[in-house]
C-alpha cells in the first residue's frame, strides 16, 4: 500500500537541523506564545484571552491534563507556550464559512496538507454534504437534526450506529452524549483514550481496582524521587516542569527513562522566576536512561529484581494489602540478566543504577505517558510500574504514587461521565435507576474495532463530538475506505480537518462553541466542568464572544439531535439539560460515585477531587479486595537486519492532528515535519547520509506492506536500531491489526520499518547550522554532552 506523495501545500525546502536544546521553557517560549496568539487573535484578545486562562473564574486551558496550582498558588500568567497556543488556535480570528466551501470542493480539499486546512480558521455554519455532492453547502440547524434523526431510525440496529469522542468534551457535553448513545440502545462510544491511555486504564483496574492515577500535584512537589517514563512534558506537559522544579527545590531526585534526551528532562527556565530569564535554569534529570524503544518492561523487572536483591521491600505494606506477592517474586528470580539487556538496550549497571535510586527513596512518583502506552506490550510494562511501587508501598502515602500524565484536557472527565464502550454493571446500574430505561449490556466498540466494523459495511452513522479520527487512528488507508463506508458521517468540530473531508456517503459538519467562548445556550451565562489527569474536578467559564452567531455548545446539539430523533417526552428530559446546564451536573450527582453535591462542589475555588481509594485509604476494589501483583513475560521486541523500530511522536508544534507550525524547537528542527531521525551508526550502516530523502516502508506479519513517502534523515542521538518521525504523517505506516494486548490500542511507539531511497524526491538535502541556541541565542556546536 503506497500511501500518497506529501501534499504540496507546505514548503519544506528550507528545512533546517539544528543541534539540539538542552533546556526548555524560558524567555523564547513566551516570545514564541506571544507571537502566535497575537498572529491568531491580535493584541486585545490576546490580553483579554490569556487572562483568564486557567483562573479560578476563567476557563480550563484545551491543551492539556496537566492540573492546575491550588487558588493561592496561581500565577496572573498560569499557562505555558502551548496552552497559549491551543487557546490561539481556537480563538482565532480566522474564519471558515460558506463562501469558503462554495470555492472549495470536495477534491481540492483532500489535496490539502492537515496544517493548511486547520489553519483556515474557525467553522461558522452548519454544513453538509449530500450524497454524490462536490462541494458541502449550508444546511439549517434543524435539518441538519432531522437529516441525523431520519438516517438513525433507518438503522437496522442501534450498535449500526457509532459516538466517538475526543477529549476536550465537557462533562455535561459527555454526559448527555453517552446518555444518548444509551437511550437508543448502543454502547458504541469509542474515543481518543482507546489510543491514547487505554493501556494505562485497563492495567490499573486490573491492577488497583481504579483506572486512574493516585497521586496529587502536591505529592509530586513532596516526592523524593520521580520517574517520568515515556513521556515529554517540556513539549505536551509544560506546566509539569514547574511541578518538577518545585520537587527539585524540595530536594527530590528525578530519573528520565526515554530514548531520546528530551530538552524539558534537562534543564526547565521558569519563565514565571526571573532566573528563568537570564540564568541557566533548574537541572531536572540526575539520571537518563536512553531506553530501547518497547525496552520498560525489561527494565522494570530488571529494577525489581534488584529492590528484591536488596530488600528494598515495605514488607507492612505487601503483606496487608497485597495479592500474587510470592508468584511475582518467583518470576522476577528467574529473570535473564542479557535477556533484560538485549530488550532494554541498557547495562545491567545502567538499571542497577536505577534500582539503587529507587531502594534509597521512601517516596517515589511514576509518571508515564504515551511512550509506554502505544506497544504491544503496554499493558504488561504499566503492570511492572505498578508491581515495583506495591513492592515499596509506593501507593497511598504522601509524595508517592502512580501518575499516569493524560493527554486532552478532560479525557478522564469524558470517562468518569461514561464515554467508554466497555461500562461497568454498576454504571448502567445508576443510569436505570436515575432515568428508568434499560441500557445496552453488550459492551461495544473501540476506536480500532469502529474501523473494522464500519469497513465492513456494518455502520451506517458515525458521529464524533471534536477530534480528527481520520488521521488520529493508525492505518490511514483503511481508516479512510471505512469512514467513506459509512452512510452518514457528521462532525461537531471547531476547526477544519481531515476527517470533514474523508466523508460518508453524506456528511455534516456541525460547528460548536470552544472552551474560550460564552456559552449563552438557553439564554443563561453557562458554565461546564471538567477533571483534570488527578481527578480535580473545576468549572470553566469562556470569556470571549463566539467566533460566529451560529455556533452551538456541545450540549446543545446533543439535546437538540436526542429530540430529534426520539422526540420530547422521552425518558431524559432533554430540553431541561439544554435550558440550564445545572438540571445536567444534578443527574450526574445522582449517577456518578463521588459526585454527590456535584453542582455546589464544582464552583468551590480548585473545584473537588474525586475519590480514589487506593489513594485515600489504601483500599482496593479488585476482585480479592486487594492489589494484585502481576506476572508478565519478558519478550525481546527482535527487529530483522537492515530495519528499524519506529515511534510516532509530537513535535513542539502541534496539538494531535492539529498542526500549529512547522518548527520542532526543543529538537533543533526548524520548517519541517517529513524528518525521521535516526542515530548516526544507522544512518551510515544502512548506506545513507544526513538529508537523503526516504520512504518508511513497513512490514506487516501477514507479509503487507505500507509506505510512507519522503522524509528526510536527519542524524539524532538516541539507542541505535531506534528511530522517530512525526504523528500523524506515519500513521498509514501502523497497520490496523498492530495494537497493544489487552487494551486494543495502536503501537505508535513500535513500528517496524526500513527505509527505502524515495521514488519520488520532494525536498533534497538540508542546512545543518551550528544554530543558536534556542533559549540563550549563544551559537555552539552540536555538543552531545550529558547534562551538568
Ligand atoms: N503541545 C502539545 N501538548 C499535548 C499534545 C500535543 O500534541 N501537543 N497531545 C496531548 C495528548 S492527547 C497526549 S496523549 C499527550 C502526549 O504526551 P507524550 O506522551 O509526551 O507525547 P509523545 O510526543 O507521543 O511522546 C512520547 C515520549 O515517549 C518517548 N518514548 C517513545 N517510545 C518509548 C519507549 O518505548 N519507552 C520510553 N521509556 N519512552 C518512549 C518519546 O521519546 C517521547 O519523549 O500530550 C498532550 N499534550
Ligand atoms: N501514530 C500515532 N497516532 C496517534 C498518536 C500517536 O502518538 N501516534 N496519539 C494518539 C492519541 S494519544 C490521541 S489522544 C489521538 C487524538 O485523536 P483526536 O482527539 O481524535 O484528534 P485531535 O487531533 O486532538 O482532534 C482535533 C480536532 O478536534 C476538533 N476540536 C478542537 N477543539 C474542539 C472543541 O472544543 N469541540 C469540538 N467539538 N471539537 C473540537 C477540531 O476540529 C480539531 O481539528 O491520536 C492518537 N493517534
Ligand atoms: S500545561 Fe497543559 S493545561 Fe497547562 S497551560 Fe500548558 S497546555 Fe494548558
Ligand atoms: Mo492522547
Amino acid at each position: 500500500m503506497v500511501r500518497r506523495a506529501p501534499r504540496r501545500d507546505i514548503d519544506e525546502s528550507d528545512l533546517s537541523v539544528g543541534s539540539e536544546s538542552h533546556a526548555a521553557a524560558g524567555p523564547t517560549a513566551v516570545a514564541v506564545a506571544m507571537k502566535r496568539s497575537i498572529e491568531q487573535m491580535g493584541p486585545t484578545r490576546t490580553a483579554r484571552t490569556l487572562l483568564k486562562l486557567n483562573q479560578v473564574d476563567g476557563f480550563d486551558c484545551q491543551g492539556c491534563a496537566w492540573p492546575d496550582p491550588s487558588p493561592e498558588h496561581r500565577h496572573t500568567a498560569e499557562f505555558c507556550e502551548n496552552g497559549a497556543k491551543a487557546v490561539a488556535e481556537e480563538a482565532t480570528k480566522r474564519r471558515v464559512g460558506p463562501g469558503f466551501f462554495a470555492e472549495h470542493s470536495l477534491a481540492d480539499l483532500e489535496e490539502r496538507s492537515e496544517y493548511w486546512l486547520g489553519q483556515q480558521g474557525r467553522i461558522t455554519e452548519p454544513m453538509v454534504r449530500r450524497a454524490g455532492a462536490t462541494h458541502y453547502e449550508p444546511i439549517a440547524w434543524d435539518d441538519a437534526f432531522a437529516m441525523m434523526a431520519d438516517r438513525l431510525r433507518a438503522l437496522g440496529s442501534p450498535d449500526e450506529a457509532v459516538f466517538y469522542t475526543s477529549g476536550k468534551t465537557s462533562n455535561e457535553a459527555a454526559f448527555t452524549y453517552q446518555l444518548l448513545a444509551r437511550v437508543l440502545g448502543t454502547n458504541n462510544l469509542p474515543d481518543c483514550s482507546n489510543m491514547c491511555h487505554e493501556s494505562t486504564s485497563v492495567a490499573l483496574a486490573e491492577t488497583i481496582g481504579i483506572g486512574k492515577g493516585s497521586v496529587s500535584l502536591h505529592d509530586v512537589e513532596t516526592a523524593e524521587l520521580i520517574v517520568v517514563a515515556g513521556q515529554n512534558p517540556g513539549t505536551n506537559h509544560p506546566r509539569m516542569l514547574s511541578a518538577l522544579e518545585k520537587a527539585k527545590a524540595n530536594g527530590a531526585r528525578i530519573i528520565a527513562v526515554n530514548p531520546l534526551r528530551e530538552a524539558g528532562l534537562v534543564r526547565f527556565k521558569n519563565p514565571q522566576k526571573p532566573k528563568g530569564w537570564v540564568g541557566n535554569g533548574t537541572a531536572l534529570a540526575d539520571l537518563h536512561l536512553p531506553v530501547r524503544l518497547n525496552g520498560d518492561l525489561a527494565l522494570w523487572q530488571g529494577v525489581a529484581a534488584y529492590l528484591l536483591e536488596h530488600d528494598a521491600i515495605d514488607r507492612d505494606f505487601v503483606e496487608h494489602h497485597t495479592h500474587g506477592f510470592e508468584e511475582w517474586v518467583e518470576h522476577i528470580g528467574r529473570l535473564d540478566r542479557a535477556e533484560v539487556e538485549r530488550a532494554s538496550g541498557l547495562t545491567w549497571e545502567q538499571v542497577e543504577e536505577m534500582g539503587a535510586m529507587l531502594a534509597a527513596s521512601s517516596a517515589t512518583v511514576f509518571c508515564w505517558a504515551m511512550g509506554i502506552t502505544q506497544h504491544r506490550n503496554s499493558v504488561a510494562t504499566i503492570k511492572e510500574f505498578v508491581n515495583v511501587a506495591l513492592l515499596q508501598g509506593n501507593i497511598g502515602k504522601p509524595g508517592a504514587g502512580l501518575c499516569p500524565v493524560r493527554g486532552h484536557s478532560n479525557v478522564q472527565g469524558d470517562r468518569t461521565m461514561g464515554i467508554w464502550e466497555r461500562p461497568q454493571p454498576e454504571f448502567l446500574d445508576a443510569l436505570e435507576k436515575e432515568f428508568g430505561f434499560e441500557p445496552p449490556r453488550e459492551n461495544g466498540l473501540d476506536t480500532v474495532d469502529a474501523v473494522e466494523a464500519m469497513g465492513e459495511g456494518r455502520v451506517g452513522f458515525f458521529m464524533a463530538m471534536g477530534g480528527n479520527f481520520a488521521s488520529a487512528v493508525s492505518d490511514t488507508e483503511v481508516t479512510e475506505a471505512a469512514l467513506r463506508n459509512v452512510d452518514l458521517t457528521v462532525h461537531v468540530s471547531t476547526k477544519l480537518n481531515r476527517s470533514h473531508v474523508v466523508t460518508g456517503r453524506e456528511a455534516l459538519i456541525l460547528p460548536s462553541l470552544g472552551r474560550s467562548e460564552r456559552d449563552r445556550t438557553g439564554g443563561r451565562e453557562q458554565r461546564v466542568t471538567v477533571e483534570d489527569s488527578m481527578s480535580v474536578v473545576h468549572a470553566s467559564h469562556g470569556p470571549l464572544p463566539p467566533a460566529s452567531k451560529h455556533l452551538r455548545s456541545e450540549v446543545d446539539i446533543v439535546c437538540s439531535l436526542a429530540e430529534a430523533v426520539l422526540g420530547p417526552d422521552g425518558v431524559v428530559p432533554w430540553g431541561e439539560f439544554r435550558a440550564d446546564y445545572a438540571a445536567i451536573r444534578r443527574r450526574v450527582a445522582d449517577v456518578v460515585p463521588g459526585c454527590a453535591a456535584y453542582d455546589e462542589k464544582v464552583d468551590r475555588p480548585g473545584g473537588f477531587t474525586l475519590p480514589h481509594p487506593p489513594r485515600d485509604s489504601r483500599t482496593f476494589p479488585t476482585d480479592v479486595d486487594r492489589a494484585v501483583f502481576s506476572v508478565s513475560p519478558l519478550e525481546v521486541l527482535e527487529v530483522p537486519e537492515g530495519r528499524l523500530l519506529l515511534q510516532t511522536l509530537r513535535s513542539h508544534d502541534q496539538f494531535n492532528t492539529t498542526i500549529y507550525g512547522l518548527d520542532d524547537r526543543y529538537r533543533g528542527i526548524s520548517n519541517g515535519r517529513r524528518v525521521v531521525f535516526v542515530h548516526p551508526d544507522d544512518v551510515r550502516h544502512l548506506g545513507f547520509a544526513e538529508g537523503d530523502v526516504v520512504d518508511l516502508v513497513s512490514e506487516w506479519l501477514d507479509g503487507s506492506e505500507r509506505t510512507a513517502p519522503g522524509f528526510r534523515i536527519v542524524s539524532y542521538e538516541q539507542p541505535v536500531g531506534c528511530a522517530a518521525a512525526y504523528y500523524p504523517e506515519t500513521n498509514p505506516l501502523i497497520p490496523l491489526d498492530s495494537k497493544a494486548e489487552g487494551s486494543n490500542t495502536p503501537t505508535s511507539k513500535s513500528v517496524v520499518v526500513r527505509l527505502e531511497p524515495a521514488r519520488e524526491g520532494v525536498h533534497t538535502g538540508i542546512t545543518r547550522a551550528a544554530r543558536g541556541d534556542a533559549e540563550t541565542g549563544h551559537k555552539r556546536p552540536i555538543d552531545t554532552s550529558p547534562p551538568s
